[in-house]
């Protein structure tokens, strides 16, 4: 029994769209919400995946695997990326991050959803913060959503690698219709005001760029230790696999800025 996919191919990024519209209703509306967010408020660009990347499809013991992936660059984001994925008819997930270049003081915009059998177990939401020592410009925005945290009647505690999150991380086990909607209004609010924010920034001095960079450095490195992700993507794609994707595709690190010519 191998433990790699018996197929494995590439479709352009451009083909028409495999996943979206085909999973859990909470992962169709969130993934619909974020694009139509990004189109509305950003300037996209393309941005490139490594080659064999951008659509991936594999077969392991009689599962179909699928993973799409979107990816936008924009003046104030290097890289933005919506990840649908599903396993066969068991795993059905969304995965979003917006890292921002370093030359801009954001925080990093970052939602996972992870269901299984036609139920959310996982849902997070974040803005994370790369910089410690400024009182948070997006904390009175934030602020009111905080105390709807307690609607969600299971709420779930951040494994230890998550000392990366905010104090308005939102992670939950949804149990009903109305806790997803709220959970999707909330993530929505979070991602539309970042829009704004990332819009209005002016490029930083290099010194706190370089700082920015080392945080966003860190952020990837926590990521990386997730070991459900890798667990997941090691069982069906082999371990050397998950780790390139991990490290190249999910949590790339950050290079450092270019010291200006001259
Ligand atoms: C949890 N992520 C999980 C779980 C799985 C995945 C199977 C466990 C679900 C559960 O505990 O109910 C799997 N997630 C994936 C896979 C991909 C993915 C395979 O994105 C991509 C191919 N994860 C992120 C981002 C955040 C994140 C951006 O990718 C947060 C901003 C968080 N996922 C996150 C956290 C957990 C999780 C905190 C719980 C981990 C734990 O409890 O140990």
């Amino acid at each position: 029994m191998t433990s790699h996919p018996h197929l494995f191919r590439r479709r352009h990024m451009t083909s028409p769209p495999l996943l979206l519209g085909q999973q859990h209703p909470l992962i169709n509306q969130l993934a619909e919400r974020i694009l139509s967010t990004w189109d509305a408020h950003l300037d996209l660009e393309p941005f490139e995946l490594p080659d064999d990347l951008g659509y991936i499809e594999g077969r392991l013991e009689g599962e179909r695997l699928a993973i799409e992936n979107r990816c936008y660059q924009t003046p104030q984001f290097r890289k933005l990326h919506l990840e649908l994925a599903r396993i066969g008819s068991m795993l059905d997930i969304l995965h979003c991050v917006m890292f921002p270049r370093p030359e801009y003081d954001l925080p990093i915009f970052g939602c996972d959803l992870v269901g299984a059998r036609g139920h959310i177990s996982a849902a997070i939401a974040d803005l994370s913060p790369l910089q410690t020592e400024r009182p948070d410009a997006y904390a009175t925005q934030l602020e009111p959503w905080l105390t709807r945290h307690a609607e969600f009647t299971e709420r779930r505690d951040l494994p230890a690698w998550g000392t990366i999150f905010s104090p308005f991380c939102l992670f939950v086990r949804p149990t009903n219709e109305a806790e997803e909607h709220l959970f999707l209004e909330m993530t929505v609010d979070y991602l539309n005001l970042h829009c704004q924010q990332a819009r209005s920034q002016t490029r930083v001095p290099a010194d706190l760029a370089t700082h920015l960079l080392d945080r966003q450095r860190h952020y990837c490195t926590q990521q990386q230790q997730n070991d459900k992700t890798r667990r997941v993507l090691e069982k069906a794609f082999g371990v050397e696999w998950a780790e390139r994707y991990m490290s190249t595709v999910l949590f790339d690190l950050p290079v450092p800025v270019p010291a200006p010519a001259g």
